[in-house]
């Protein structure tokens, strides 16, 4: 799949603007658990996959820069004296971002085009977004030669996605996507944004995600609130920010705070430290506490901090109802998209069968099922 990808994007870079300079992959994500922890300074677990965009990219000598989207067979012209966010953009804002917020740190570029295509379900959670700014910036770190390092990549790949996409994310789409490792899931500390590798073998349960098809539009204020409401929160605690809060601390202060915002900054305390016991549960091989942290992480998004919708409280309602399935969860900012899964290797192909029969019947539509593997990071292509 992955080659595929590579060889389409660079035969069409030959098509349309001859020979390609730079070759770049970068994977998208899934997290493990720890949502909604990264702008809280929190922790969470994420992995890069095996699904990504391929990009190819060249200096060229006209006026402009263009980009091609293969997936969508539309192409975008630009001049580098002008880079502001559109109305409306969509891929386009996510290249535009990070010239733009390169520029912004007084990078000079020059012209260039480039053409990208990828295999990762878009709105799904599986953080397109983040894959193609960091295939965008890390492409033209090598193309004009910027000697940026990953940390100042990412930096600029989640500014672009501030200031040009409108979604104040946080860094672990962008981190995971670049620093991710062969088999491996990151546990993050995102105030340090820095990570220790753990080498995932789930033994006898498989990774499943299983995708509602619901698009989730995380530029849509839902996401930008929550993470106001958070701030607001720690403010009133007089801490930087939730991971420095405590459950007694934020008790002391209940009566000040709405229930909704209450057990919004409640969600996130405790969820911060589910990653710190899911960490331990993998180190110790303890599968079953594993499971149980993944449902009580989506109780939490789903009644607390009220970020699930009806097709993921049914994913994750079916996967408990299912001696397959040891644990579920929704994954990533959420709204629709993706939940992931642990199921047991020898039910999968029952299981998989069971929940899209369930899942249509629910809801008259189709539900779509992924395996994915833990891969490496943004890596330059040969
Ligand atoms: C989205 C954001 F981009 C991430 O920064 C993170 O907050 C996630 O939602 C929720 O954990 O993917």
């Amino acid at each position: 799949m992955k080659i595929k990808l590579i060889s389409n994007v660079k035969k069409k870079f030959k098509e349309l603007y001859n020979k390609t300079e730079v070759m770049v992959f970068s994977p998208g994500r899934i997290n493990l658990i720890g949502e909604h922890t990264d702008y809280n300074d929190g922790y969470t677990f994420p992995a890069a996959i095996n699904k990504g965009i391929a990009l190819a990219i060249a200096k060229t000598d006209k006026e402009t820069s263009t980009a091609f989207a293969l997936d969508k067979d539309e192409s975008y012209s630009f001049s580098l004296k002008e880079v502001k966010p559109l109305n409306k953009g969509g891929w386009r804002n996510y290249i535009l971002g990070v010239v733009g917020e390169l520029q912004k740190k007084g990078i000079e570029l020059g012209n260039f085009n480039l053409v990208f295509s990828g295999n990762i379900p878009g709105g799904a959670g599986m953080s397109s977004s983040a894959a193609l700014e960091n295939s965008v910036v890390f492409a033209l770190n090598e193309l004009f030669q910027l000697n940026l390092s990953k940390n100042e990549m990412i930096l600029i790949s989640q500014k672009a996605e501030h200031n040009f996409a409108g979604v104040h994310c946080g860094i672990m789409d962008q981190y995971a996507s670049m620093f991710g490792e062969k088999k491996s899931a990151l546990l993050m500390d995102c105030r340090s944004i820095s990570s220790e590798a753990f080498q995932i073998d789930f033994k006898e349960y498989k990774l499943l995600l299983i995708n509602t098809n619901v698009k989730h539009n995380l530029s849509e204020s839902a996401y930008n609130n929550r993470r106001l409401v958070c701030e607001k929160v720690s403010e009133m605690l007089k801490v930087p920010a939730l991971r420095d809060a405590t459950e007694q601390g934020l008790m002391r202060i209940k009566n000040q705070l709405k229930e909704e915002d209450f057990q919004k900054a409640l969600y996130v305390i405790q969820e911060n430290k589910r990653v710190r016991a899911f960490t331990a549960a993998v180190e110790n091989n303890d599968i079953k506490t594993i499971g149980e942290l993944l449902y009580q992480s989506h109780e939490g998004l789903s009644e607390q901090y009220q970020v699930s919708c009806a097709e993921l409280d049914f994913l994750v309602g079916f996967a408990k109802t299912s001696s397959a399935v040891i644990g579920a969860r929704m994954m990533g900012g959420g709204f629709g998209g993706c939940t992931i899964n642990l199921v047991h290797k020898k039910q999968l192909k029952n299981f998989k069968k069971e929940v899209s029969q369930a899942f249509k019947e629910a809801f008259n539509k189709d539900c779509s099922i992924y395996k994915v593997k833990l891969s490496k990071g943004t890596y330059l292509v040969d």
